[in-house]
């Protein structure tokens, strides 16, 4: 089990005793239980199965949690939560999933009505049951049932975070004696930011030993189906869907390519084959006549007997991608290997869990030649954010450590709220003490589009501001990106010379490939930065690489690939 299924675990439980009305200081020791377990840096189980080591010595975990952490890791659940699920329906972790129904919404529900499904909850809003309530309205009604109908759209996928852990740990498993490779397929090997099920393809003279130790891997809660060639199953207490096949080496590559998608991809290319009087199959390329094979073994191969290049998988969408391969004109794509920086993160001075210090040494240990250190800014209370007073301190600070030569240069930085007016939460010259300022929106996300994009392009025109933090506010399968002019925003911030923020945080991956492109067409520039809150989520930049390539970029869109001189130098001359 992994830290963040035990974590999940933890926030329901919290969830079922807020809606039980318990104590809320009890409630809230899961709910930072729960965080503390997310963030650790080692597996609660690893530290669990070590006779020489405690969970009690993860700080924040007493004696109490500990036996819950070991309930959990023993049965997936624990008394309090068991207990809890007997006298509520089962469907309540499921409304909990509901945007707009927090825990206290849920209890006043349960107390009035009977409803067992989701369903019995679209039905109460449906015919105004909920508005008479107390603290309850027409408002809340329609909310219900916008987040309803996005609920059921996004229920069954999967972040690719998730899906990667989830490749990582199948491919331990499948790997073995007489298995030649374990390659992932798929919207994964797309670098899709969500999945709907994992598919991975498996090599070699005992491939078919590797597919019965997956449906015997202890983890598959369910086999869907076990062929000769194939075996799907539900894996993890997520009930992540895993297809793995076996294949022959002589199809290989067309399978690869074939299970790679997308289908409009596949489509395209098989309408290709066909008018170059050969036919494109997961099996192979063979000639439409006579049946030879023309290719198979590799992926490259197919692309070559098609008359193409290979085509990098995340750019196999269907959206242009075969016209530039057949013009000679795929772009070079950035790599993670070309990333020199990492300009968004928190440290312990707000809502991060590492200290300054820490966050240089995590990222001088990924070989990377600076950092810009983000925290936030005062309006987020919540998150201790820094006041004009801390920016010039922290400013000077800054300074100092640099003198001192810690083996990478810092960069003093603030994620700065952008106001529901589109003024900037610190004063000028508190900003201008700063090496770098991304401005970012954490408030009044309902605005209308016209009011955010005046919001937005207000933020723009301060002088001090360097980058636009998550553009869209996009929270992976729980919170759309707010409504605004895209375009007006993008050519603005490439007038102006700010850089578009690519946030790499698993949850956000915002911007996302379809708007990449449409900045990029506008002139904009972009960063790829990690808003890491722990030292290891520096590790998360790989995947804003993924959004990036995923988004035609290369190398020179992106100004933290270069050299730290260069990068000081764009800074300071907004270029
Ligand atoms: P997902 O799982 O919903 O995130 O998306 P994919 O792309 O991984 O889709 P999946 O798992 O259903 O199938 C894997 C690949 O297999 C898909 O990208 C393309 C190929 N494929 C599956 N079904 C079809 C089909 O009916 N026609 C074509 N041309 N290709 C297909
Ligand atoms: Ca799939
Ligand atoms: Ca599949
Ligand atoms: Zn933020």
């Amino acid at each position: 089990m992994e830290n963040s299924e035990i974590a999940d675990v933890l926030e329901e439980t919290a969830d079922l005793m807020e809606i039980a009305a318990e104590d809320g200081f009890r409630v809230n020791s899961y709910r930072k239980a729960a965080r503390t377990v997310k963030d650790y840096p080692e597996r609660v189980v690893d530290i669990l199965a070590d006779p020489a080591r405690k969970v009690t010595d993860i700080p924040g975990i007493g004696k109490g949690l500990a036996a819950v952490l070991a309930e959990i890791v023993d049965h997936g659940s624990c008394e309090r939560r068991d207990a809890l699920l007997q006298k509520f329906p089962p469907t309540t972790l499921e409304f909990l999933k509901i945007q707009g129904l927090g825990p206290k919404s849920i209890a006043l529900i349960l107390e009035h009505y009977r409803i067992s499904t989701i369903d019995d909850l679209e039905r109460l809003a449906k015919e105004e049951k909920l508005r008479v309530l107390p603290r309850m309205g027409a408002k809340l009604e329609e909310k219900v049932l916008r987040s309803i109908a996005q609920y059921r759209m996004r229920s069954g996928r999967y972040l690719l975070s998730y899906a990667d852990s989830m490749a990582t740990e199948l491919e331990a498993v499948l790997r073995g004696d007489g298995v030649d490779s374990v390659t992932p397929a798929g919207s994964f090997r797309r670098g899709r930011e969500t999945v709907g099920d994992l598919d991975l393809l498996v090599t070699g003279p005992e491939a078919a030993a590797a597919l019965d130790r997956f449906v015997a891997y202890s983890r598959v809660e369910e086999v869907l189906g076990r062929g000769e060639n194939k075996a799907s199953a539900k894996v993890g207490r997520e009930g992540l869907q895993v297809d793995v096949r076996a294949l022959p080496p002589a199809s290989f590559g067309t399978a690869l390519q074939y299970f790679t998608g997308s289908k409009d991809h596949n489509v395209a290319l098989r309408t290709r084959a066909v008018r170059m009087g050969l036919k494109l199959s997961e099996y192979g390329l063979f000639r439409s006549e006579g049946a030879a094979r023309v290719a198979g073994e590799t992926e490259a191969g197919v692309y070559e007997a098609l008359g193409l290049p290979w085509i990098p998988p995340e750019l196999r969408e269907n959206s242009g991608e075969i016209e530039a391969a057949e013009a000679g004109r795929l772009p070079e794509l950035v790599d993670l290997s070309d990333m020199r920086g990492d300009l968004h993160m928190h440290t312990v001075a707000t809502d991060g869990r590492g200290t300054l210090e820490e966050m240089a040494a995590a990222a001088r240990d990924r070989g990377y030649r600076y950092i810009a250190i983000t925290d936030h800014s005062k309006a987020l209370a919540m998150a201790n954010g820094l006041d004009e007073k801390r920016v010039v301190a922290f400013a000077r600070q800054v300074r100092e450590i640099n003198r001192d030569g810690p083996g990478i240069r810092i960069f003093s930085g603030i994620e700065c709220d952008i106001l529901k007016d589109g003024a900037m939460d610190l004063a000028d010259d508190a900003l201008a003490e700063l090496d770098l300022v991304i401005g970012s929106v954490h408030s009044h996300m309902n605005q209308e589009s016209a009011e955010m994009t005046d919001r937005l392009l207000r933020a723009l025109a301060c002088p001090h501001l360097r980058v636009l933090g998550h553009p869209t506010g996009r929270i992976l399968l729980h919170r759309d990106p707010f409504p605004f002019d895209f375009d007006r925003v993008a050519a603005e911030a490439a007038a102006r010379g700010v850089w578009l923020e690519i946030n790499a945080s698993p949850e956000r991956l915002d911007l996302h490939a379809p708007l990449i492109r449409a900045a990029k067409a506008k002139g904009a520039r972009f960063t790829i930065s990690t808003d890491a809150h722990h030292p290891q989520q520096l590790a998360n930049m790989r995947y804003g690489v993924t959004m990036a390539r995923r988004g035609w970029l290369g190398k020179t869109d992106i100004v933290n690939t270069l050299a730290a001189g260069d990068f000081a130098a764009a800074l300071r001359k907004r270029l």
